[in-house]
């Protein structure tokens, strides 16, 4: 009997983007036949993977900050934050470390939403560094990543608010790339020129990343 059950959680199939309310925006990798990327296997489970566990969050003081080659740099507090346009997305999340979770509803602001309220981004910005409220913890990408339709500052996970472990009150989420690039504890966005590498990248992950092209590490 157990076994019979545990066969079937291991087979069952991953939710599809087929048939899921019109309002939410659909990552273009879950229409492929095959959803795992090279390298990958798929858990049902959700790991927590971080380098050095949640930080101390005071919600009066919580700010995500963008600032950098912006028109006009921005702070909101929660209050503010949760004044934004909400947004949702089906996407899967790969992390290097070879496991991939399919199938997931994220809820909070997209990118462009938010970028929305603060002006125009210079042309010179070609990269985001993102900074985590855990030890000055970073992650850098390509902007147009950043900006991706898909994209995301998520506060909700297949309708429950997110964790501490995963990332409350809110966390970057780019489905396109490697799940270390998607932040938790999200504080700052900051637009800058030349790429630079933040903590994983520096310790010898890619600087882009992406899983269907098994970019783990290097360049
Ligand atoms: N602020 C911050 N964000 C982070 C990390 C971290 O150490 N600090 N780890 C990254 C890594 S390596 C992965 S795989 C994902 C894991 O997200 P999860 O714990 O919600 O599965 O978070 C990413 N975001
Ligand atoms: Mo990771």
């Amino acid at each position: 009997m157990f076994d019979l059950e545990l066969k079937k959680l291991q087979t069952e199939e991953p939710r599809t983007p087929e048939g899921l309310p019109e309002d939410i925006i659909v990552s273009p990798d879950t229409h492929r036949a095959n959803r795992i990327p090279p390298g990958q296997s798929r858990t049902r489970k959700w790991p927590i993977l971080d380098a050095g566990g949640p930080p101390r969050i005071d919600m009066e003081k919580w700010r995500l900050e963008l600032h950098g080659l912006v028109e006009k740099e921005a702070s909101f507090d929660w209050a503010q934050f949760q004044q934004l346009p909400r947004t949702k997305v089906f996407s899967d999340f790969h992390c290097v470390t070879r496991w991939s979770r399919l199938g997931n509803v994220w809820e909070g602001v997209s990118t462009r939403d938010l970028m929305k309220a603060v002006g125009t981004i210079s042309p010179r910005a070609r990269y985001v560094l993102v900074h985590g409220y855990d030890f000055g913890w970073t992650t850098n990408l390509p902007l147009d990543q950043f900006l991706a339709e898909d994209a995301l500052i998520a506060t909700h996970h297949d309708g429950e608010p997110l964790s501490v472990e995963h990332g409350a009150p809110a966390r970057l989420i780019v489905p396109r790339l490697y799940a270390w690039k998607s932040a938790k504890w999200i504080g700052g966005l900051e637009f800058i020129e030349n790429d630079k590498a933040g903590f994983w990248e520096r310790n010898g992950y890619h600087m882009n990343g992406d899983p269907w092209r098994e970019e783990r590490f290097g360049y």
